[in-house]
């Protein structure tokens, strides 16, 4: 064949891609978002804040009569939020300008319950200014939260109350600058103060706020403003407040058939497969047990792993985060939140450090009238705008992708084009290493982005079945080697002196010592679950062999085996949980008046020099003991108090409480809780424990 001069070819070539980039792109599909809501979507973790009159009472949910006088934090500082929100690549925050009990964080020409009659500032402080303003100076976004339930106002489910919550729409939406998103929360009717009538009051929860109209104010001042409601308009409630959504996670909604207070936590979980409005999902979930700062939960602050956790769970199912953050009675975010969410974004920084996708040999068994505009290279090419699609007529497809050498991985994270809808119902993924092919997962949908994590694995190449409900519109696909997941292991030893450590990443080696020395990798090597009758100090870290790095060390002392231990005064078979080594357990013991005992026999006579209480850690806890007496006895009869007083601050702080007292021996103890921190007739023990010479 005769060849062609080389101005001839660019010709060619410079028609057959015009030709091609005339190919239609395809039609979308179904339900398509905005583009607000592909600008709010590209978000994908933002903050929520917390704080109001709850914050000074201990209280999640306030009944609107306390004075607005107690709101009085000493040092706020919203550049010290704004500050740890940015650094931890947070794009926006939501704050609570109104929480249910009706106290607005703003001075409201509307109420007289506000900041504005508070103490804090004189009265003359504006959180939603010192906040807005502190974001645009960082480039965050802000929202607001307006709890349409109001415990504080007198006319709360009259038709009056509408026109008071739409005039506090109002402000907030005309003077704070630009609004990216509106909470709506689903929360509404019961009992109130309501102006001093302390009575129930329900609202028809479809139709008392007109939302129509409501939404329109919205609008009105900021068209581009995301509004979350449990089924929309703008955004959706998930179904958990646990910081998870379903792994099938539609962005589309009947949206009609959900609205706030429809309890269709199910359905919320998974969206719409082809429901009639885009609606996709936002995972709202609290770093701490509470949405509200409590000093007692300082030490229950969501660790690193639980946090990485919540971003899979979230950003990766096709829904973003919505992270909250207890102000605390200071005004700012407590120092172990601040750490907690450091070590979090630290972890997703090194997970996607380095796409191993980049540069890799990529094709597809279709693409759009072979036009070079759809082809599988705009998979990889780092462009958002760009996307690979087949012809129309082609709903299942295969993405295969070719490395040059073998290479481990254990995360893929893929995306679909969304402006053309969310079309993937199931994507397979398998793997090939020594010319053979392993299905190593199967999923149903993609969205914005679905990030699956998997056990490393060796590969020369993987392929993507991809079943859609139209032609499949893929925007990227990413490959990654995530390092292990390192954090101080949990040890616990059970009733049966079994001690297990635990680490959320299996594939991390443990190591521990038992006699107090700092452990590495010359130490024990720990496969499973072990028995140790005796005292001991078991120390252990998890170690990634590859890039040879250690967790913090965790330390737990173990005292005299508890196997053989038995409540005296109870025949309850739950009693058990005071010794089962596991704290989140708990048995109550009730009387008709306190002091209530807690009388053990250790089955033998030990020396002893303290005792240890663990109270009771849930979130709504209760026979807190804050004043205690122990006596010991050698027959169970004849008792001898070797220590009495109080548990200081175990109401904020319900951490492990250690009481040290003279030698002495023992078979008996008798730990009496003189009083509680509630009022109760309860005693709670999640551990007991002593200290032994
Ligand atoms: C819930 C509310 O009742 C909680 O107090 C909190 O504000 C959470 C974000 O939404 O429905």
């Amino acid at each position: 064949m005769k060849k062609m001069s080389p101005l001839l070819q660019l010709l060619v070539i410079i028609l057959l891609s015009a030709s091609c980039n005339n190919t239609p792109a395809p039609a979308p599909y179904g339900a398509i978002p905005t583009d607000a809501q592909i600008k709010w979507q590209e978000m994908e973790k933002y903050a929520f804040v917390h704080f109001s009159l709850n914050t000074f009472t201990d209280e999640e949910w306030g009944f609107g009569n306390v004075p607005a006088e107690i709101f009085n934090p000493t040092e706020v500082d919203c550049k010290q939020w704004v500050k740890t929100f940015k650094d931890a690549g947070l794009t926006g925050v939501i704050i609570t300008a109104k929480h249910h009990d009706g106290f607005c964080l703003w001075p409201s020409q509307y109420t007289e319950y506000s900041v504005k009659n508070s103490a804090w500032r004189d009265g003359k402080g504006d959180l939603l200014k010192e906040l807005s303003d502190a974001c645009k100076e960082a480039g965050l976004k802000f929202g607001v939260y307006l709890s349409p339930w109001d415990r504080n106002h007198k006319d709360y489910g009259k038709p009056e109350y509408i026109t008071y919550f739409r005039n506090q729409l109002t402000e907030l939406m005309t003077n704070y600058g630009n609004i990216f998103e509106v909470w709506f929360d689903g929360a509404n009717g019961g009992t109130g103060y309501y102006g001093g009538a302390n009575e129930r009051r329900e609202v028809d929860k479809k139709n008392y706020y007109d939302w129509e109209n409501t939404y329109k104010l919205v609008y009105k001042y900021n068209p581009n403003a995301i509004i979350f409601g449990d089924g929309g308009p703008g955004c959706r409630w998930c179904g958990t407040e646990q910081g998870w959504v379903g792994e099938t996670n539609w962005s589309t909604l009947n949206s009609k058939d959900i609205w706030a207070g429809t309890s269709n936590h199910k359905q919320l979980l998974n969206g719409h497969e082809d429901g009639t409005d885009w609606v996709p999902a936002e995972v709202d979930v609290s770093i701490r047990p509470g949405w509200f700062y409590h000093a007692s939960e300082d030490h229950q602050v969501k660790t690193k792993p639980h946090l990485v956790d919540i971003y899979y769970n979230s950003v990766g199912r096709n829904g973003t985060l919505l992270l909250n953050f207890p102000i605390d009675r200071r005004g700012l975010i407590h120092e172990n939140d601040v750490a907690n969410l450091q070590e979090m974004t630290q972890t997703i920084k090194e997970d996607f450090k380095t796409n191993l996708a980049k540069n890799i040999k990529i094709e597809a068994s279709n693409v759009r009238a072979n036009s070079s505009t759809y082809s599988a290279k705009k998979l990889i090419d780092g462009k958002k705008d760009t996307y690979w699609a087949t012809d129309d007529s082609v709903t299942n497809a295969t993405i295969t992708l070719n490395f040059d050498k073998t290479t481990k991985i254990n995360r893929l994270l893929i995306q679909e084009y969304i402006k053309l809808g969310q079309r993937v119902q199931e994507f397979t993924v398998s793997t090939m290493y020594d010319g053979k092919w392993k299905k190593i997962d199967k999923q149903t949908t993609i969205g914005y982005k679905r990030i699956l994590r998997f056990p490393t694995i060796k590969v020369d190449a993987i392929k993507i079945d991809i079943k859609s409900k139209a032609c499949p519109v893929i925007s990227n696909i990413e490959l990654y080697n995530a390092p292990k997941l390192l954090s101080a292991p949990t040890v616990r030893r059970d009733r049966k002196n079994n001690v297990s450590i635990l680490i959320p990443d299996n594939e991390a080696d443990i190591y521990y010592t038992l006699d107090g020395s700092m452990p590495d990798t010359n130490s024990l090597s720990y496969n499973k679950s072990f028995v140790l009758e005796n005292k001991a100090t078991v120390k252990a870290i998890a170690f990634d062999p590859i890039t040879k790095k250690s967790s913090p060390v965790s330390t737990e002392e173990f005292d005299i085996s508890r196997e053989n231990w038995t409540i005296v005064n109870s025949k309850d078979k739950k009693s058990d949980l005071v010794f089962d080594g596991a704290p989140y357990t708990v048995w109550h013991k009730q009387a008709k008046s306190l002091p209530i005992d807690l009388i053990i026999d250790m089955g033998a006579s030990h020396k002893l020099v303290g005792f240890k209480y663990l109270p009771d850690q849930n979130r709504w806890s209760s026979g807190i003991i804050d004043n205690y007496k122990f006596y010991v006895s050698q027959n169970g009869k004849k008792w001898n108090l070797v220590s009495e007083g109080e548990f200081s601050n175990i109401k904020n702080s319900p951490i492990w409480q250690i009481k040290k007292f003279e030698e002495v021996e023992a078979r008996y103890m008798k730990f009496e809780a003189v009083s509680n921190t509630d009022g109760s007739k309860r005693a709670g023990y999640a551990e007991f424990d002593v200290i032994t010479k």
